[in-house]
């Protein structure tokens, strides 16, 4: 294989709406064929938010049951559950789907300002989410969103709060968090603690470059809805796949493999499922 790349789908996100998406997949099912179309277009991993009746973001363990079953119907592919949620998500419930044992879960490293809400992570929150994924041995994607965070994962590790091996996602562009320049980046790569992966999620305008900047860095990419609704300047994808597509087409011109399954699961040392 030729470094693969592992492309990882946030099919929806907690904030978008219909009224800035229109075709926004919403319901388990809508979610499972988005799920479906972004693992045909080479997305091994599906960072899953989900949505009660109203389309209202939940963490209701149900609504993640079905919605993760009725992807497994449709695609083989590891499940990442948010548990970031939307800002002001009760701790409770940002735990709560832990419970059906997914392959990863996500792991913010931080408070910030997130546009004009706060996305609050206490220290207390992010020990309680981390030793919950370490008892049920949930591999965790860590959520960078600004420099001084990986001085959190230095401090974490240091007290054991953490262990690796982890993945980390640098997600810049947030209004509140670190920008999306390609610097932003080169700067929390050279920070990381080696030997550990890492992927680039890409905020809005950013979504493209920074993939691109990814491939050629030799890491990993997320890209979909929840981080860019834009195919370009000015005109809305048509679908999560479309702009996996995109992504999983660049990689192979730069002679990146788009990775499969297997390779996923070896980069990221994760056990096959039981
Ligand atoms: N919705 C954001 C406030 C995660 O998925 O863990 C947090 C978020 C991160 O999306
Ligand atoms: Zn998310």
């Amino acid at each position: 294989m030729s470094n693969p790349v592992i492309l990882t789908c946030p099919i929806i996100g907690a904030e978008l709406t219909r009224e800035v998406y229109p075709e926004l997949p919403l319901s388990p099912e809508e979610l499972a064929e988005a799920a479906r179309g972004a693992c045909e277009a080479g997305a091994t991993i599906i960072h899953l938010h989900v949505r009660d009746e109203d389309g209202k973001p939940t963490q209701r363990v149900d609504v993640f049951e079905e919605t993760s079953r009725r992807i497994r119907e449709r695609c083989d592919c590891i499940l990442q559950y948010s548990t970031g949620g939307a800002v002001g998500t009760p701790l409770e419930d940002r735990l709560a789907p832990l419970d059906l044992h997914p392959d990863m879960a996500t792991l913010s490293m931080g408070s910030m300002n997130f546009g004009d809400d706060i996305f609050e992570n206490k220290e207390h929150t992010i020990r309680a989410l981390s030793s919950k994924m370490k008892e049920l041995s949930i591999m965790p994607e860590l959520e960078i969103f600004d420099y001084g965070m990986m001085d959190t994962v230095d401090r974490f590790l240091k007290k054991g709060y953490l262990s690796a091996p982890f993945h980390v996602d640098f997600v810049l562009g947030v209004p509140g968090g670190m920008n999306g320049q390609v610097g932003s980046l080169n700067m929390l790569v050279e920070r990381l603690p080696k030997g550990q992966s890492w992927t680039v999620s890409g905020v809005g305008r950013f979504q493209l470059s920074l993939a691109a900047h990814a491939l050629v860095m030799g890491g990993h990419v997320r890209v979909g809805l929840e981080d860019n609704i834009y195919y370009r300047k000015g005109e809305l994808a048509q679908s999560n796949t479309q702009l996996v597509a995109r992504v999983a087409r660049i990689a192979r011109e730069l002679d990146r493999d788009v990775a499969t399954l297997e390779d996923t699961r070896k980069i990221l040392n994760l056990p096959p499922r039981s």
